[in-house]
């Protein structure tokens, strides 16, 4: 087996922790520009992967490259991202417990590619079992349909996830994925209607305009211009010349009929996505009376044609509205502006439950099917979950999108802290062994000050959504001055002393996050939680012929006008439940740095570097780590392991479970400087240890069977 280091890997030092100076963070950040120099993107702390985005293809991801990380040690061998994966596959198998990839840093710093490449290591290496064959690729052309309708060219990121997703790959007894299933987090669905300056929005508009067939164009009645289309042209960036959309349509379309959509299905999500289109060039006009209409009729023809739903009904949703007072419904008409927004909401809600139909679809092509539970194989069966979200951004415009998007980056390393600085920490402790605290920042204090039950900045937002009479973004900002002014990551224009801050606007507050501060501009934060469609507009998406839009529009919400949570508050509950399962988990760490703000190859700005090794904590990581032990066992699970290994444990031990694991690494001849038992647990410090531990066992396999079976 290959595993031996070659001189270039040998760059800097492949784990912080062999770093002689480990209180320097100029050593830290010297030691990943040395090694980015060479191409050597991953480097660890202790078992935790930091990796820097290249920005280029490096050909490191091969079938070879994943077969000399198969069931090699950590340590014996370049930090990879496929020796995480394969060490939390192994940790998997032999410990039987559920695991979690984790895998954070700011926009555009490698967190979706990473996923993919942990995703395609299991794929490929894994066994396959007879009945799932096809399960890993499936589980692979998930990611090209998802990223089609869920991810867009930002300023920081030319493919940014815009919407947070955990996978679960579930694994039979013999190590095979035989299941999946995805959560998927708040779409960032204003984009569909509206994007920023240089901004695009969701891939699948341009990918169907550019790759799709004039066939399917005539059918879906579009142009092959995007710049014919209201809904494509605000950020003024039609194409890309990292992307191409044309070829990605084709692996779009290759990937759905795989992963099990029917050509139907897949004719009724063009359909709609057609629709969103012809939907943003709807125009109104006003009439004398200030009444509003609509100017172009063949765009409501044309929707109508594609959703299978009645024009003129259509017609009238979108400048009328349905009230019911004192149980008797009234229409009302719409002013221009309301009109406006009603089509937008519409175009939002649209696609945004579409996006979720389409989650739900692959969940059924990845669900682990009934057959195979009902022959009991996958009875011991585990689990390993990938954590992809949308990275901590700080835009020119910050609003609702990026305060959620910030907020559910803040619970990601609060999760980080709990398991890794904190709980590794208080586990000293316990246990009763000598330790010197390492400080670190806990950012639960701007977690509390978003999330905390009525005085959180979410609660405020609610109050004022449900809150009768008039209420707007503006009373929305006042009420969140009177409850959190003076909090110390809060801040407004208003100072202290009654004065104004004049770089601020009134219309802002800044949060000061553990990552950086972020100005967020309130307009549009009521609208954009209350998330609200008009009911006559439901009404004609759930008669709609088109069968995922009847899907996706129940008539029980028509009829039901019980008012649902708000988008935040949905938000916050859908995250506390993910740090839930997350927190059952074995965790492993992928830390992904972004060298530079231009997007670029071999660029390596050191001040952008700093910060992010900064607020990632990987100092404080590191301090931990060298400071501690790089493994901890359980007395019983220890001896259990190896007591082959020693006469006097073999093949049972009697006494206490302390002393039998002094006689075990006694006999194995353990120096005092290499481990230290605890009250409960023995902790060692150096990974080589254990390594050379694990090669006695394997050593000693042939033995056990026979001292086994002759009844030793
Ligand atoms: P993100 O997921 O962390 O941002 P991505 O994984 O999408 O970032 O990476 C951004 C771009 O960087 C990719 O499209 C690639 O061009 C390049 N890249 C990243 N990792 C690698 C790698 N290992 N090798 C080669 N190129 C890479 V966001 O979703 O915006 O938070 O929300
Ligand atoms: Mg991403």
């Amino acid at each position: 087996m290959e595993s031996a280091l070659t001189a270039r890997d040998r760059v800097g030092v492949q784990d912080f922790v062999l770093l002689e100076n480990y209180n320097s963070e100029a050593a830290f950040i010297e030691n990943l520009r040395r090694r980015f120099g060479e191409n050597l993107i991953y480097t660890y702390i202790g078992s935790v992967l930091v990796s820097v985005n290249p920005y280029k293809e490096l050909e490191i991801y091969s079938k070879q490259q994943m077969d000399r990380y198969r069931g090699v040690s950590f340590y014996e061998i370049s930090p990879h991202i496929y020796a995480v994966s394969d060490n939390t596959y192994r940790a998997m198998r032999t410990e039987r417990k559920d695991q979690c990839i984790l895998i954070s840093g700011e926009s555009g710093a490698g967190k979706t590619e990473a996923s993919k490449k942990i995703l395609l290591y299991y794929a490929v290496t894994c066994p396959t079992n007879d009945h799932m064959a096809a399960l890993g690729d499936r589980l692979l052309q998930s990611n090209p349909v998802l990223e089609a309708f869920g991810n867009a060219k930002t300023l920081r990121n030319d493919n940014s996830s815009r919407f947070g997703k955990y996978m679960d790959v579930q694994f039979d007894f013999r190590g095979a994925p035989v299941g999946g299933h995805i959560l998927n987090y708040l779409l960032e669905k204003s984009r569909v209607v509206h994007q920023n300056h240089g901004e695009r929005n969701f891939h699948i508009f341009y990918q169907l305009l550019d790759g799709g067939d004039d066939n399917l164009l005539n059918t879906l009645d579009l142009e092959r211009n995007p710049q014919n289309y209201h809904y494509l042209v605000k950020g003024n960036c039609p194409r890309l010349s990292s992307v191409s959309d044309k070829n990605n349509w084709k692996v779009v379309m290759k990937a759905l009929p795989i992963i099990g959509f029917t050509e139907e299905e897949v004719q009724k999500l063009l359909n709609i996505i057609g629709s969103v289109l012809h939907l943003g060039n709807t125009q109104f006009g006003e009439g004398e009376e200030g009444e509003t209409y609509i100017t172009t009729e063949t765009q409501i023809n044309n929707i109508a044609k594609l959703l299978g739903v009645d024009g003129s009904a259509l017609r009238e949703a979108l400048t009328h509205k349905k009230l019911t007072a004192k149980g008797e419904e009234m229409i009302s008409p719409l002013n221009f502006e309301q009109a406006v927004s009603a089509r937008d909401a519409l175009a939002k809600a649209v696609y945004g439950r579409t996006f979720t139909w389409l989650v739900e679809k692959i969940n059924q092509s990845l669900a682990l099917k009934v057959h195979i539970m009902l022959w009991g194989s996958c009875s011991g069966s585990s689990v390993i979950g990938l954590l992809d979200i949308y990275g901590f951004e700080v835009l020119q415009h910050n609003s609702f999108e990026q305060f959620c998007i910030n907020y559910c980056n803040e619970k990601l390393q609060q999760l980080f802290i709990e398991l890794t600085l904190r709980s590794e920490q208080e586990e000293y402790e316990t246990e009763g062994i000598a330790w010197e605290t390492v400080q670190y920042f806990d950012n639960k204090i701007i977690c509390d000050l978003i999330e905390e039950k009525h005085k959180g900045i979410i609660s405020i937002l609610d109050e004022e959504c449900l809150r009768p009479g008039e209420t707007c973004d503006v009373s929305f900002l006042e009420k969140l001055e009177d409850t959190l002014g003076g909090h110390p990551h809060f801040v407004t224009h208003k100072l202290a002393n009654g004065k104004t801050r004049r770089v601020m606007s009134r219309e802002e507050f800044r949060l000061l996050h553990y990552a950086g501060e972020v100005n967020y501009n309130v307009n549009g934060f009521l609208d954009k939680n209350n998330d609200s469609l008009n009911r006559n507009l439901k009404e004609v998406m759930c008669q709609s012929e088109n069968q995922i839009l009847r899907h996706c529009f129940r008539r029980e919400e028509v009829i039901d006008q019980k008012r649902s949570e708000m988008a935040a508050t949905q938000f916050k509950n859908s995250l506390m439940k993910l740090m839930e399962i997350l927190m059952s988990k074995e965790p492993s760490y992928v830390r992904c740095i972004k060298p530079n703000d231009a997007k670029q190859p071999g660029r390596f700005d050191e001040v952008l570097v700093r910060h992010q090794v900064k607020y990632l904590g990987l100092m404080e990581n590191l301090r931990v780590r060298r400071a501690g032990f790089a493994y901890r066992r359980r007395f019983e699970a220890f001896l259990q392991r190896y007591k082959p290994l020693c006469p006097e444990t073999w093949p049972n031990w009697h006494g206490r479970l302390a002393d039998g694991v002094l006689t075990l690494v006694n006999h194995l001849g353990y120096k005092a400087e290499e481990y230290k038992l605890g009250r409960s647990k023995i902790f060692i410090r150096f990974p080589k240890t254990l390594f050379t531990t694990e090669d006695a066992l394997e050593a000693k396999k042939p033995d056990i069977v026979i001292m086994i079976q002759s009844g030793w």
